[in-house]
């Protein structure tokens, strides 16, 4: 039986490289929250559970993640043999409903640590092993200008670190937002694939008029155009247009894969280890994708180096990847808190091969970045259930 005995959850705020617009929220800075846990055989896991613009993008806040951990998961987490990581999350289950990002970050450091003890990276754990040892990375272009950001497009095509760039669309009008994309479009031509993120921002009405223009304007797909709970609403988009749908927002784990699968909503699925719960959650959310014949897409809610390199772990033993990745959080930050950071190269993301997650973090960044300023230490683990 190995217990965990001790946990530090904490927040670390890092600056953004520039303001990132979304139809929700300006980032100026992210808000990671990182949790460190040590198991009775001597092991550190680490994970993260990181949100995007406090309570603007979803239910869940950085402060509230830390609370529900430390609260609520903790205690539950001492009476667990966490050798069992999927047994010790249904048992989470049963005394915390929802938290889906609270949940996936305690499962990451569970799973770091059961890679750890059998030496063994998590793409071997919870796919059954890699299917690719390298992926591409979509970057976002979100400066709230037009020509700024062609000219981050061109940068990134210079460096080959992006080709696939996803805007943020859905805060302007629907005729200027599209206009946008055109100017994009028509900049970078076919050098690059252009695809949009609404986050929410639009009536059916409105998507129905923006899909038309933006599939004339070249664009490669729409990210969740209509609300979260608008299923009906996608179901008849999806019908209705060629440019795909891409679910984001809607999808939280894998009953509304099922769901959307089932009201054929979408044709790609934006899959996030965060929104879905954790690993072992979002690897059931691929495998209806992959049954119902929907396009797989490696999502992020902009995570920092550990939950960025949980997700590639993941996405590493997809069957299939069609649309890539937008593993770029740690990319949009001004401070690594890795030891080694994770490696980009020609227009993609090397998914790290050490045991775990295959990363660690730096304690002296942590120190210096934690929103609570005390030194790192390692609570004692008291059981409650
Ligand atoms: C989202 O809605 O997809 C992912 C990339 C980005 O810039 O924002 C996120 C969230
Ligand atoms: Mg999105």
């Amino acid at each position: 039986m190995i217990r965990v005995t001790e946990i530090d959850t904490f927040i670390v705020d890092i600056p953004t490289i520039r303001p990132h617009v979304l139809a929700m929220a300006t980032m100026r800075s992210q808000s990671i929250v990182l949790v460190r846990l040590r198991t009775s055989d001597g092991i550190e896991g680490i994970g993260e559970g990181t949100t995007i613009g406090g309570l603007s993008y979803g239910d869940e806040s950085p402060e509230g993640i830390k609370l529900a951990i430390d609260t609520y998961i903790a205690p539950v987490l001492a009476s667990c043999n966490v050798s069992r990581v999927a047994a010790t999350m249904e048992k989470i289950g049963k005394y915390v409903a929802g938290n889906h990002i609270a949940k996936c970050a305690v499962e990451t450091a569970l799973l770091d640590a059961a890679g750890k003890r059998l030496g063994v990276p998590l793409s071997d754990l919870v796919g059954g092993g890699r299917v690719r040892d390298r992926f591409p990375v979509a970057w976002t272009l979100a400066s709230g200008n037009t020509a700024t950001d062609i000219a981050e497009a061109e940068a990134m095509l210079e460096k080959r670190r992006h080709s696939i760039f996803k805007l943020k669309i859905g805060k302007r009008t629907v005729k200027d937002d599209v206009a946008h994309v055109a100017a994009i479009k028509k900049a970078l031509g076919d050098r690059a694939s252009v695809r949009v993120d609404v986050n929410q921002g639009w009536s059916e009405t409105d998507a129905d008029r923006g899909m038309a223009m933006l599939a004339d304007a070249g664009c490669d797909l729409v990210e969740q155009p209509v609300g979260r709970h608008a299923l009906p609403a996608m179901t008849r988009l999806s019908a209705r247009h060629s440019i795909p749908i891409m679910a984001d927002e809607s999808l939280h784990g894998p009953t509304d894969a099922f769901n959307i699968a089932a009201a054929a909503g979408a044709r790609i699925f934006a899959i996030k280890i965060a929104q879905s719960g954790g690993l072992l959650s979002a690897q059931k959310v691929g495998a209806i994708a992959e049954a119902a014949g929907i396009g797989l897409y490696g999502g992020t809610m902009l995570e920092g180096g550990v939950g960025t390199a949980a997700s590639a772990q993941l996405f590493a033993a997809f069957p299939k990847l069609d649309w890539g990745t937008e593993l770029f959080g740690p990319l949009l930050l001004t401070e690594e808190i890795l030891t080694e950071p994770l490696r980009y190269e020609e227009f993609a993301l090397i998914v790290p091969e050490g045991p775990g997650l295959g990363v660690s973090l730096d304690k002296d960044k942590l120190a210096h970045f934690r929103r609570d300023r005390t030194a790192p230490v390692l609570h004692a683990v008291v059981g409650g259930n």
